[in-house]
């Protein structure tokens, strides 16, 4: 166990600076803004800060499309802010990890800039091909392959100029980097070691197991329209370990051990996990997986949301458990800036709110894996419960809206329905600092509307309530903090296939820790017998029935 790696031992904490906290009143976050408020993270406990982009960039994703990526955006302040911030964290003890995308760059980037004139030596640092054979540019179904993209539309673009069409898996304006071409990938290295040259301790890779694609670019198999999943061709694609494997050497050779790397990877298996995390294969130290937060998406996918059904969740991560215990290492989370507030989606944001939080918490927390908490979460934050279209602004919901409307089956009311359950602005807006207008988040207008909720869940009254969410995670990261069972103790699942209760062991020398959920507003029957109680949400103890919502973690 002393030899276990640091973040074993970590819980790091996610700001999405757009909506953490605004120093000039322009009603977007900032730089200044994370600066002012480093005492909440400190009490909370989290050992690493995981920031969100603050690069340059046009916003059309809420900057995951960088135009460029040694500057900070001067909306949200300057390097000079940026540096202040690695050595205020550092003082306290804290790391900063950023993040980095490098699947694609902004269209407003000047390599893509460049790469649009056919005869530039930067024309091949992207995906641009003519129209399908036999076909006129532009005419429907020209494209070079039928994929869709991420956020609605063909997965290519044609630009006028050279009558050809560039790859963007996300929006129109994220043109698909090269990354066959070596001089990408070095100048995607060099750029990494220079901001670990200015202190930053890692990086969250943006969508980094669709880096390499099938270069054959086969069509996909069309189930509805013309168009098609394509995700065959690049998700952990042909080169993908090798591609990860050079970063490693090129980059964090000789410097890793204080350092944290983290690839988002949408569509990962299990056994291709393990092998990313794999030591020995010097690639990452962890991936976050999706398979838990598409449990309860319909066959209409994500805006088509059913209930959980809990034995689902409770054999995917029991899988996902067994399979990287001996190697490799998880990651856990419910939330990020993508998905729906956890309390929300799988517990009772209502009377329930505090009790369902903690619960919720407590089951994620005492897996074997880094967990990570989402700005908020720690507040037991909500969906943000928007009933108009014109609330919203994440372009991946209004893009999903503007091709139902035009596809014009469903009621508008069906529509709202899905945006409201699982769309991404439910994780974006303004965190909830204090009672004062807009939340304590900014003194101007801010860029998206601040839960109705803040006079009663926000940092301050939590802060005062030592009941509360907020003290409740604190206990979480302790724990963790001091007990090497949370950290590294062996996994087993109890009752499998029980409707309400999750439940299960970490076991560690002789120590047995027993962790127990109820995933419901009804008393639920155990039958365990349990030792010394370690945690609980409900301030008496009581036997082996466990309450609504309840959460406990016994020892023996
Ligand atoms: O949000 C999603 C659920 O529909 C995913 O498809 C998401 O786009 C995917 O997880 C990749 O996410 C990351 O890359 C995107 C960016 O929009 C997300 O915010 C980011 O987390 C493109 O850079």
């Amino acid at each position: 166990p002393e030899d276990a790696p640091w973040w074993t031992r970590a819980v790091v904490y996610q700001v999405y600076p757009r909506s953490f906290a605004d120093s000039d009143g322009d009603g977007i976050g900032d730089l200044r803004g994370i600066l002012g408020r480093l005492d909440h993270l400190a009490e909370l406990g989290v050992d690493v800060v995981w920031l969100s982009p603050i690069y340059a960039s046009p916003q059309d994703d809420n900057g995951y499309d960088i135009s460029d990526y040694q500057a900070v955006d001067p909306m949200f302040g300057t390097l000079e802010d940026l540096e202040e911030l690695i050595a205020a964290l550092h003082d306290r003890g804290m790391k900063l990890v950023m993040d980095l995308v490098v699947n694609h760059t902004s269209d407003e980037h000047p390599w893509f800039v460049e790469s649009r004139d056919p005869d530039s030596p930067k024309r091949d640092w992207y995906w641009w091909r003519p129209p399908r054979a036999g076909m006129a540019a532009g005419a429907p179904g020209a494209e070079p392959t039928n994929w869709r993209s991420f956020f609605e539309g063909p997965a290519w673009e044609l630009d006028e100029r050279s009558g050809e069409y560039y790859l963007h898996l996300f929006s129109r304006k994220q043109p698909d980097l090269n990354w066959e071409n070596p001089a990408v990938r070095d100048a995607v290295y060099s750029m990494m070691r220079w901001w670990l040259d200015r202190g930053v301790d890692g990086f969250r890779m943006d969508v980094i197991n669709l880096i390499s694609k099938d270069i054959a670019l086969p069509d996909g198999v069309v189930t509805d329209g013309l168009l098609a999943d394509g995700s065959a061709s690049y998700v952990c694609g042909p080169r993908i370990h090798e591609f990860l494997a050079e970063m490693h050497k090129a980059v964090f050779a000789g410097r890793p051990e204080r350092l944290l790397t983290v690839g988002e990877m949408p569509g990962v298996t299990v056994e291709q996990a393990r092998d990313f995390t794999d030591p020995a294969r010097e690639e990452v130290d962890m991936v976050f997986q999706f398979e838990h937060v598409g449990l309860d998406h319909g066959p209409g996918g994500k805006f088509d949301v059913r209930p959980l059904r809990l034995r689902d969740l409770k054999a995917s991560f029991g899988r996902w458990q067994t399979a990287l215990a001996d190697v490799g290492w998880n990651s856990l989370y419910w939330d990020n800036h993508d998905q729906p507030r956890i309390v929300s989606r799988f517990g009772d944001d209502g009377r329930y709110r505090r009790e369902s939080a903690t619960m919720l918490a407590t089951v994620l927390h005492l897996h074997r894996g880094t967990p990570y908490v989402y700005q908020g979460e720690e507040l037991g934050m909500t969906n943000a419960h928007f009933t108009r279209f014109d609330q919203y602004r994440d372009i991946e919901t209004l893009n999903h809206v503007a091709v139902a409307k035009t596809v014009g089956t469903g009621s508008d009311e069906d529509l709202l329905a899905g945006i409201a359950a699982t769309g991404r602005d439910n994780a974006r807006t303004p965190m909830q600092w204090d009672g004062s207008p807009n939340a304590g988040f900014t003194t101007g207008t801010p860029w998206i509307s601040v839960n109705e909720n803040y006079p009663t869940v926000n940092a301050e009254a939590e802060r005062a309530d030592p009941g509360s969410v907020f003290h409740y995670y604190r206990a979480l990261i302790a724990l963790r903090h001091d007990d090497p069972v949370v950290a590294l103790g062996d996994f087993t699942m109890l009752l499998p296939d029980h409707e309400h209760v999750y439940a299960f062991t970490r076991r560690l020398g002789g120590v047995t820790l027993t962790v127990l959920g109820n995933f419901s507003g009804e008393v639920q029957e155990t039958g365990l017998e349990l030792g010394e109680l370690v945690l609980g949400n409900y301030p008496d103890p009581a036997g082996s029935a466990l309450r609504p919502w309840e959460a406990r973690v016994h020892r023996s």
